[in-house]
C-alpha cells in the first residue's frame, strides 16, 4: 500500500495528444492549401468522421459545445420555457438565457443524475417548448420516457452530451435521440480538438438551417436568411481533431482499465457511491464521479497528496446569483440535485493515469476516516 504524496500533481484529466509529427503533416497540408477556416477540408474530412464514429446522420462541427448548444436551440425554435437539470455546468443553462429562454429546473434521478422524468410533467406550462436533458458524465438520460412526454406535449427535446461522445444505448448512438445533440471537444474532453464541438442532428432540414446558423446565416455572397452567428471550427482545430479521432477507441479502453480498479478497490471499501453501470448502455468513459458524504474532507486530503480532484457540479447552477431567483430554484424543488452536489467528486480519469497510480488513488481513499 502507497499512500505517499505524488512527486507530480495529478489532474482531474489530461487531454489526448497526437504524435507531433503527425499533426504537423496536417499543418503542411494547411499551410500549402492557404486554407485557415469557413469549412476547409479538414473541417468536411472531421464532420464526416464525427458523424460516423457517432452513429448519426448528421453532424456540423462548432468551435465550441456552448455555441453548439445555442445553435440548437435557434434552430428548434425553442422559446418560452425549457425544463432542464442544474446538475450541470453553467453552460447549459446560460444557453437557454442567450437564447431569452427561461430555465425551469427539474429534479435529478438518483441513480443515473440525469433530469427525472417523472418530475417533468409537473413543470410543463402554456410556456413550455422544450426539454433540455443532460448526459452528465456520458450516463444518458431516460430517453424514452423524456421522448414520451415531448410528443404528448408537443415539445422539442435538446439533449447536451457534452460528456457523452461515444456513449451508445442498446446499440444506437447517443446523438439520435432527441431533436438535437450538443457534444463538447475542449481540451478536457474524451475526443477535443482543444476547442470544439458538435450538433448531432437526424432530420436533414435541421442541418441546414444549423450550418446556416453557425455561418451568419450566410446563403451566399448576396443572400443572408436568417440572424446567425459564427460557430464555425477552424482548420487548425479540425486536423488536431482528425488526429484525436484516431487515438479515442484506445484511450477508452485504457480508461476502462482505471474505471476497473475504482470500481473494484472503492467497491470493497464502502461508503463510496460508485457510477451506475446500465444495462445496454456503452458509456463515454468521460468522468468518473463517485459520491460520499466526506467528500470535502476526502477532496482536501488527496490535494494534500497531489491529486486534484473536482466537485463536477457543485454547485448546482440553479444556485449561480443569476440563476437564484427563478421560481423553481428553491431547495425545496431540488431535493436530490442538492444531495447529490454536496456529495459529488470527479477522481482523475484518463489513460495515462494507469492503473497502479489509481490503485494508490483508491488506498488514499481508504485511509481518510
Ligand atoms: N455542457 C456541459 C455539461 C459541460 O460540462 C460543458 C463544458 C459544456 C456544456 C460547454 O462545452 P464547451 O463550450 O466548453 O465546449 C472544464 C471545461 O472548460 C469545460 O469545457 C467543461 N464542460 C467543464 C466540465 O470542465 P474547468 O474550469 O473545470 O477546466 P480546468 O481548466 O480547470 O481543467 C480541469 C483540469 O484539466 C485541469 O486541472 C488540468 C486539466 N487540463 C485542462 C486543460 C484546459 C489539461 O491538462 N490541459 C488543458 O488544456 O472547465
Amino acid at each position: 500500500m502507497n499512500t505517499a504524496p505524488f512527486d507530480a500533481p495529478i489532474y482531474v484529466t489530461r487531454p489526448v495528444l497526437p504524435d507531433l509529427t503527425v499533426y504537423e503533416r496536417h499543418l503542411a497540408d494547411i499551410w500549402r492549401s492557404c486554407t485557415l477556416t469557413n469549412g476547409g477540408p479538414k473541417h468536411a474530412a472531421l464532420e464526416q468522421r464525427v458523424a460516423a464514429y457517432l452513429r448519426a446522420p448528421h453532424a456540423s462541427l462548432f468551435v465550441n459545445g456552448t455555441i453548439s448548444l445555442i445553435v440548437a436551440l435557434q434552430a428548434l425554435r425553442v422559446t418560452g420555457e425549457c425544463i432542464t437539470s442544474p446538475f450541470t455546468f453553467p453552460a447549459t443553462t446560460h444557453a437557454l438565457t442567450w437564447m431569452g429562454v427561461r430555465p425551469i429546473f427539474c429534479d435529478i434521478d438518483p441513480v443515473t443524475l440525469t433530469i427525472d422524468p417523472d418530475k417533468i410533467e409537473g413543470l410543463i406550462t402554456l410556456k413550455t417548448t422544450a426539454i433540455l436533458g443532460v448526459h452528465v458524465f456520458g450516463v444518458p438520460c431516460h430517453v424514452h420516457a423524456i421522448q414520451e412526454i415531448a410528443d404528448r406535449y408537443g415539445l422539442r427535446v435538446i439533449y447536451d452530451g457534452a460528456h457523452a461522445f461515444g456513449t451508445e444505448i442498446e446499440d444506437r448512438g447517443i446523438g439520435t435521440f432527441g431533436d438535437a445533440t450538443s457534444f463538447s471537444f475542449h481540451a478536457t474532453k474524451l475526443f477535443h480538438t482543444a476547442e470544439g464541438g458538435a450538433l448531432a442532428v437526424c432530420d436533414a432540414k435541421v442541418k441546414a438551417r444549423v450550418d446556416l446558423l453557425k455561418n451568419f446565416g450566410i446563403q451566399d455572397e448576396n443572400t443572408v436568411v436568417m440572424p446567425g452567428i459564427n460557430g464555425k471550427m477552424s482548420e487548425l482545430s479540425a486536423a488536431l481533431g482528425l488526429c484525436v479521432l484516431d487515438l479515442v477507441e484506445d484511450e477508452r479502453r485504457r480508461r476502462a482499465e482505471v474505471a476497473c480498479v475504482y470500481r473494484a478497490r472503492l467497491g470493497a471499501l464502502g461508503g463510496v457511491t460508485l457510477p451506475p453501470v446500465l444495462p445496454g448502455v456503452r458509456p463515454s468513459q468521460q468522468y468518473f464521479a463517485i459520491r460520499t458524504p466526506k467528500r470535502d474532507r476526502l477532496q482536501t486530503y488527496l490535494r494534500s497528496r497531489n491529486v486534484f480532484t473536482r466537485r463536477y457540479f457543485y454547485p448546482l447552477t440553479s444556485e449561480a446569483a443569476c440563476y437564484r431567483q427563478v421560481p423553481t430554484s428553491g431547495r425545496e424543488n431540488l431535493p436530490v440535485a442538492h444531495q447529490v452536489a454536496s456529495e459529488v467528486l470527479c477522481l482523475p480519469f484518463y489513460g495515462d493515469l494507469g492503473v497502479e497510480n489509481a490503485a494508490r488513488i483508491c488506498d488514499m481513499i481508504g485511509e481518510l476516516p
